[in-house]
């Protein structure tokens, strides 16, 4: 054994706990593992200088996941990065000289590009590696976990052969917090190793000292074989999630949401590590929504991807603390969340100088961006769609060389960038940060909202009529169109129980049982909300502004500290109209007419019993065994909209619920 290991080893006792089963086993094999094989693989791979980075993590099982890493993938130089600027900037500097990618006019800009094919989340090559006699329920997809792990191992075996491992540390959630949960990141992607270092908090220095116990999620990833920079196996690509290990393998794929271990990869770990432990990970921006004498009221919101989820948490005037993740937890008997990143992976099609003015402006400052399959113009200028300016004659985007007009092999026309195009970068440089981004103990929860994109069913706002009725009704009876952050076809209507679905990794029951049960020891459970932006006329056109969801705010802000009344109707707290009006002349100098808030909040009876038909329909067909509550509840809706009497109709007036 090396002396620097004896020396960190020595006396470290390996207790490793959890209230669950899932990594027990893999604890038990990395303990007794023959610790000699892994420092010599160390030894003979890594550089003096990374060998003793490496080292200093006194954590033997760190060392043997990166050795077996090492063994498998076989690359030709390792990497240890240690959160310094030189080591940071390494990487970007490589990312570049690699062509992953390519300098900007601004020298603070770089853009990188995914394979043609390789846009967005592959849902259907996410699959759970289950043990044999486990199953996760019929929502989600399984594969046997030997075959599984052997089929990864296979396309990751020597993988990088002509490149260079980087190994990164991070923390999920703030540094030395109830929240935090270190995580490392093997990759071949110098671009992916980048992002990352926009997006998460540095973790190395937390790593040597944190107790050896601790549980650790653990990111392996290979582009595989590129070409151009781009991985071309992409039909043999998949994301495989092996939780009795804590383990995420990611192999021939570039597209973040694929690759980017601490982002939907660790989300789907962290579902299970709070499921066990009673706490609730979640695919939910944080935000302080400013009310009345400069009160700040936190809000979590869950809506599916590309459903205006970013563009809430940046609404004007209040302040945003994550746009993506959050880990709630119950602490001292309040709901508190955190921020599980530090940067945004935000979709940057329609982001104007008009309607995200911040976003816009850290896009256009010295704050360090990578822009992601736009166009970039022959003044090495990224355009992305509908970006409120001219459309552009010709360019380089994700399909190469592009010029108007130009078709794929399909015949389709390539559209100048992609619909799912995105911008990362810090949060630190915007201006709408709020204070309590890195609180340890994050703030306090008072509301949660759930939105998803429905034409023709919510109203733009309600509030839960409780706890119970808005996790059922609300959480988990979520539905919306798709969009082009997943592939397949966009706006087909889509079952998405608390925007989370893509990343649930125990049964959905489950899950739904640990969102009631959450707040059982909170002295005070938050409102719940349900909002939707999307909503349309007959005629199909929308119903609602962009800017409106301003006003939505900050009047779940009032509810939640009971400043204005409400209609109960049958799905819910409305609000009532001269409350709206006096929200839109305030905050938006808008003349709101009654004409407008009865058609939004119009209660379209046929429309809310096709949903519950729909909903039940699902839980009926595919989830075995629910909590009591949720048939429950959905019958007791059912009830209330079938005891609005005949006579008002199918479409109700909200007034006649006052
Ligand atoms: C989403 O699609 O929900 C995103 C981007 O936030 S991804 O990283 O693809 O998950
Ligand atoms: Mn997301």
């Amino acid at each position: 054994m090396s002396p620097i290991y004896s020396q960190v080893a020595a006396g470290v006792a390996v207790i490793f706990k959890t209230r669950g089963n899932d990594v027990q086993e893999s604890d038990e094999f990395r303990r007794d593992a023959n610790l000699n094989d892994s420092i010599s693989i160390l030894e003979s791979a890594l550089t003096d200088a990374s060998f003793r980075k490496l080292l200093a993590i006194p954590n033997r099982r760190v060392h043997k996941f990166v050795a077996d890493a090492i063994q498998l993938c076989k690359p030709m130089k390792v990497f240890i990065c240690n959160d310094s600027t030189m080591d940071t900037e390494y990487i970007r500097r490589t990312a570049i000289a690699r062509g992953e990618e390519t300098p900007l006019a601004n020298p603070h800009h770089t853009v990188h590009f995914d394979g043609y094919f390789d846009q967005a989340r592959d849902k259907e090559r996410t699959v759970y590696l289950v043990p044999k006699g486990e199953s996760l329920g019929k929502q989600l997809t399984q594969h046997d976990r030997q075959e599984g792990l052997e089929t990864v191992r296979k396309r990751l075996e020597g993988s990088m052969e002509n490149k260079k491992m980087v190994v990164r540390f991070f923390s999920l959630g703030p540094l030395d917090s109830p929240f935090s949960i270190p995580a490392v990141q093997i990759t071949d992607s110098f671009y992916v190793a980048h992002s990352e270092d926009l997006l998460y908090r540095p973790g190395y220095d937390y790593f040597r000292r944190m107790s050896e116990d601790k549980e650790i999620f653990w990111m392996l990833h290979s582009s595989g074989k590129l070409i151009h920079s781009v991985s071309t196996d992409w039909k043999k690509r998949g994301v495989m999630i092996d939780y009795k290990e804590n383990t995420v393998y990611s192999v021939n794929t570039q597209y973040a949401g694929n690759t980017i271990g601490l982002k939907k990869l660790a989300l789907r770990l962290a579902i299970r590590k709070a499921d066990r432990e009673g706490w609730l990970a979640e695919h939910m921006f944080l935000m302080a929504v400013h009310g009345p004498h400069e009160r700040k009221t936190y809000f979590t919101g869950a809506y599916p991807s590309g459903c205006g989820k970013t563009s809430t948490s940046m609404v004007r005037g209040n302040t945003i603390v994550g746009d993506d993740l959050a880990y709630l937890r119950v602490l001292d008997g309040k709901v508190r969340a955190v921020n599980v990143e530090r940067g945004i992976f935000g979709i940057i099609r329609s982001v104007t100088a008009k309607d995200d003015p911040v976003i816009w402006d850290v896009l256009h400052s010295n704050q360090p961006a990578i822009f992601s399959n736009v166009l970039i113009t022959e003044d090495t200028e990224p355009r992305w769609l509908d970006d409120g300016r001219e459309d552009p004659e010709q360019g380089a985007n994700h399909s190469g060389g592009w010029f108007k007009g130009k078709v794929d092999r399909y015949g389709e026309e390539i559209p100048y960038a992609h619909k799912n195009a995105r911008y990362t970068v810090g949060l630190e440089g915007l201006t709408n940060l709020d204070g309590c981004l890195d609180d340890p103990r994050g703030v306090e929860v008072g509301g949660i909202i759930y939105g998803g994109r429905d034409s023709d069913t919510w109203v733009p706002v309600q509030q839960a009529l409780d706890w119970t009725q808005g996790i059922i009704t609300m959480g988990a009876s979520l539905e919306s169109e798709t969009t082009a952050a997943t592939l397949g076809p966009s706006g087909v209507r889509k079952f998405n129980p608390f925007s989370n679905l893509d990343f649930l990794s125990i049964p959905l029951e489950d899950y739904i049982r640990n969102n009631l049960d959450f707040v059982n020891d909170s002295e005070h459970k938050p409102c719940i909300f349900a909002v939707n932006y999307f909503l349309r006329n007959e005629d199909g056109d929308f119903i609602t502004d962009k800017s409106d969801k301003q006003v939505w705010l900050k009047w779940m802000e009032l509810r939640v500290h009971g400043e204005v009344e409400a209609i109960t109707a049958p799905t819910g707290f409305l609000p009532l109209f001269d409350d709206l009006k006096g929200l839109f002349d305030t905050y938006l100098d808008k003349d709101y007419t009654k004409k407008e808030y009865d058609a939004q909040f119009t209660i379209r009876i046929p429309e809310y019993l096709s949903k519950l038909d729909r909903i039940e329909k699902i839980y009926k067909e595919s989830v075995e065994d629910p909590p009591v509550e949720l048939y429950r509840e959905l019958s007791a809706q059912r009830e209330r909209l079938i005891a609005v009497p005949t006579e008002l109709g199918d479409y109700i007036l909200p007034d006649a619920f006052l």
